[in-house]
């Protein structure tokens, strides 16, 4: 790949903010995620001394979004929530609201749309210091809705450094010249229970988030998503589909759809299956005798950020 490209799909001169407008019928899916206990910080960390670095250009990013709520939730549009932002280099979330909430007649939506709106009123703050764990911390603490999310905040510096905080299973990926060369890999206390912050005081903080700096260079791209995006599609069809798709915009809604395609087929062997069986979740024993394995995609909102960089 390695591509020139780049128009910008919309404007950017303000935060845009996603989300469902309003509150809906509840539909709980018994195999959506449950609410957790404690856990441990991590830290991630990756790349760049600035000593090293090379003079440049002002590097920001284009980008394009897209969301397929899952197919029960299409009404009240899914419990993700995302923004973009062309503040400094461009500032980028998502938040996947916790579906078990809806088990206690609360609506999962709320919270992950709060969070959302809250971070993107706070991206130009002083004391957040373009630093995104303590736009997390900030967010999080201006929260006042019952519920929880997992949630990705990706700030661009004007030099080149992406700096990432995430918290629970939301994803990321850094795709350069063809390949996919950086991930940011789920936080979970078990299978399909992600990290994730709370209204609830016994849950993960900002201090639990996994950060991590990188230097981007031109052409770069990144992909960034809820998990229904990385549960059912495939780093290599990520990285086909943003090498073939020059249009940011339209990238993140082939991946869209593509994710949104697998999650409803049945036969699919996806990522979400194959770490399920991983898991030592599979089906019963006879069926493996002749041969049978657990398939299929994962039924999820799938929220899709494609960015790509420039430099200027
Ligand atoms: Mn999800």
């Amino acid at each position: 790949m390695a591509t020139p490209i780049l128009r910008c799909p919309t404007s950017l001169n303000h935060h845009r903010l996603f989300s469902s407008p309003s509150p809906n019928p509840l539909l709980f899916d018994p195999t959506d995620k449950r609410v957790p206990p404690l856990a441990p910080p991590p830290l991630f960390s990756a790349v760049p001394s600035a000593a090293s670095r090379p003079i440049r250009s002002e590097s920001s990013f284009y980008f394009g979004t897209h969301l397929v709520p899952h197919p029960k939730k299409i009404d009240k549009g899914g419990e993700d929530a995302f923004f973009v932002s062309n503040y400094n280099g461009g500032v980028l979330a998502v938040a996947d609201g916790v579906s078990g909430w809806a088990e206690r007649n609360v609506d999962p939506a709320l919270f992950s749309q709060e969070l959302i709106m809250n971070a993107s009123h706070l991206v130009e703050d002083e004391e957040v210091n373009y630093d995104p764990q303590i736009l997390l911390r900030k967010a999080h603490a201006a929260t006042s809705s019952i519920g929880s999310a997992a949630i990705i905040v990706a700030m661009l510096e004007k030099s080149g450094i992406l700096k990432v905080a995430s918290v629970g299973d939301c994803g990321l990926r850094v795709v350069r010249e063809g390949q996919a060369i950086f991930s940011i890999p789920p936080q979970e206390h078990y299978f399909d229970c992600p990290y994730q912050l709370s209204s609830e005081i016994i849950t993960q903080t900002y201090r639990d988030a996994m950060v991590c700096n990188l230097e981007l260079l031109e052409r770069d791209t990144i992909v960034m998503g809820s998990d229904g995006l990385f549960d059912n599609v495939y780093d290599h069809e990520i990285v086909s589909t943003v090498s073939r798709y020059k249009d940011v915009a339209e990238a993140a809604k082939v991946l869209g759809n593509l994710a949104s395609y697998h999650s409803k087929d049945s036969s699919f062997d996806s990522p979400y299956s194959m770490e399920a069986r991983s898991r030592g979740f599979d089906v019963p024993l006879w069926k493996k005798l002749l041969g049978m394995k657990l398939t299929g995609g994962k039924l999820d909102d799938i929220t899709v950020i494609v960015g790509k960089v420039v430099n200027s």
